[in-house]
């Protein structure tokens, strides 16, 4: 089961005149041929849908609309039909050809302003006219982000999923779900929270604390238990837990005595989802099978702090790297909100947690690495990778399963 509760769906509405080319952007953004495109003025004649994962956003629902400069009664019509969809928009793309900006476009801003719908312009068909100096002037007087592309060519559209990334309301994109996606009200989940040296003393740690909330907030049952408790406690249960999560730190001694039918994944991972994008990270996480010797890979901390003795960045993920790749990679640091511009270089990306981020500055690192052709992933699927129990870990989440056992068929060999 893995349900998108429809709130957290992020809605964009595709708007502006008839041909200049939105269905042609729908298509290229979902690289899908969802809508029909042609040269005749008027194509699209209703809204149309499209629910999809958009990388590395997320859940988003794409809503293309006719051109709304028609004119006669079927005009109205559609202009009346399109304006509805300006009441379920989260975020406005206002599609323009290269100059074309007057009366028409001018209200269509200030309706969506009147709204408070967030915005971005697009200047279309960049390719067969120049962009006018004065109107990109006028967008940015006007504090709108302009984007220039050529959709039938893909040109641009990496700077609009960009722009989508940056525009959007911060309480969707720093979406609240942990684990509630996942479970059903009374069902029971287990826990497992070492209390070593490293825990701090008389609490629990804040992500422990929120899948706690979460859990509850969604009407099921918590019960939280060392690991050195779980075998007591599964022969106490009179039905086996909906689900596991355990820390990463012991998550095979877990996974060796939790029942192989009960999912089982990690507290790392379901905030490398809540942070980030998990498929992104897999595709990430896969590569670790072709890292050897001589290979560099960046390790992004959001924190600066001094590395302790054991510290997971500097010592404990170098060293399962090292040995399951039974190589010597090269790791390089950044840390804090520097990220450094020249990526290509690396083989593979590594973010830290990123408790201290918001999802925002992720999916931008996210967005940067993809501009580059890097692979980019985070600490917990590292770890789950490199102590062997990725599958496992992954078994809660249909989706980034399927698309890992996809990448595997690819002929990524496992080691
Ligand atoms: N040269 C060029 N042609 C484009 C570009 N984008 C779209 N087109 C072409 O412009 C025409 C209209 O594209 P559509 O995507 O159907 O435009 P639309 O805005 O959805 O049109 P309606 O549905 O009629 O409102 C098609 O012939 C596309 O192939 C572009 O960036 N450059
Ligand atoms: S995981 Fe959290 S605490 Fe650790 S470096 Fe990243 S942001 Fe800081
Ligand atoms: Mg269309």
């Amino acid at each position: 089961m893995q349900k998108t509760p429809k709130g957290f769906r992020l809605h964009i509405g595709i708007f502006g005149r008839r041909n200049v080319g939105k269905s042609s952007l729908l298509n290229a953004l979902t690289q899908q041929k969802v809508a029909i495109v042609s040269e005749i003025a008027g194509t699209t004649t209703d809204p149309i849908e499209k629910p999809m994962e958009l990388l590395p956003v997320g859940p988003v629902l794409f809503i293309d609309t006719a051109g709304i400069d028609d004119e006669g009664l079927l005009g109205q019509k559609r202009i009346e039909q399109t304006r509805k969809i300006f009441d379920r928009t989260d975020l406005a793309i206002l599609v323009i050809t290269a100059n074309n900006w007057n009366q028409f476009e001018e209200e269509l801003i200030a309706e969506f302003q009147r709204r408070a719908i967030p915005m971005i312009v697009v200047m279309n068909k960049i390719d067969l006219l120049e962009p006018d100096g004065k109107l990109v002037e006028k967008l940015a007087g006007l504090n709108l982000p302009l984007v220039k592309t050529v959709a039938t060519d893909n040109r641009g559209i990496l700077d609009l999923k960009e722009a989508i990334i940056k525009q959007t309301p911060a309480d969707i994109i720093n979406n609240p779900v942990i684990v509630g996606d996942l479970i059903y009200p009374g069902d029971l989940i287990v826990l497992v929270v070492p209390i070593d040296k490293e825990a701090p003393k008389g609490r629990l740690i804040l992500p422990q604390v929120q899948t706690i909330r979460d859990i509850l907030d969604n009407g099921a049952c918590n019960l939280v238990v060392r690991e050195r408790e779980l075998k007591h406690a599964f022969k106490k249960l009179k039905t086996k837990p909906a689900m596991v999560i355990t820390d990463s730190q012991v998550f095979q001694q877990v996974a060796a005595e939790t029942p192989d039918d009960v999912r089982l994944t990690s507290f790392s991972i379901l905030f490398a989802r809540l942070k980030g994008n998990l498929n992104e990270f897999v595709r990430g996480t896969i590569v670790v099978d072709s890292l050897k010797t001589g290979d560099q890979v960046l390790i992004a901390e959001a924190c600066t702090h001094h590395p302790i003795e054991d510290d997971i960045a500097t010592v404990k993920i170098p060293r399962w790297l090292n040995q399951y790749t039974r190589s010597k990679i090269s790791f390089n640091y950044c840390r804090g909100h520097d990220f450094p511009a020249d990526l290509e270089k690396y083989k593979l990306i590594i973010l830290c947690g990123s408790c201290m981020f918001n999802r925002r500055e992720v999916l931008s690192r996210i967005m940067h690495a993809q501009r580059v052709g890097v692979p980019i992933t985070n600490y917990g699927l590292i770890i789950a990778c490199s102590r062997g129990i990725f599958e496992r870990a992954l078994s809660p989440f249909p989706e980034a399963m399927s698309l890992y056992r996809k990448l595997r068929g690819k002929g990524i060999s496992k080691r």
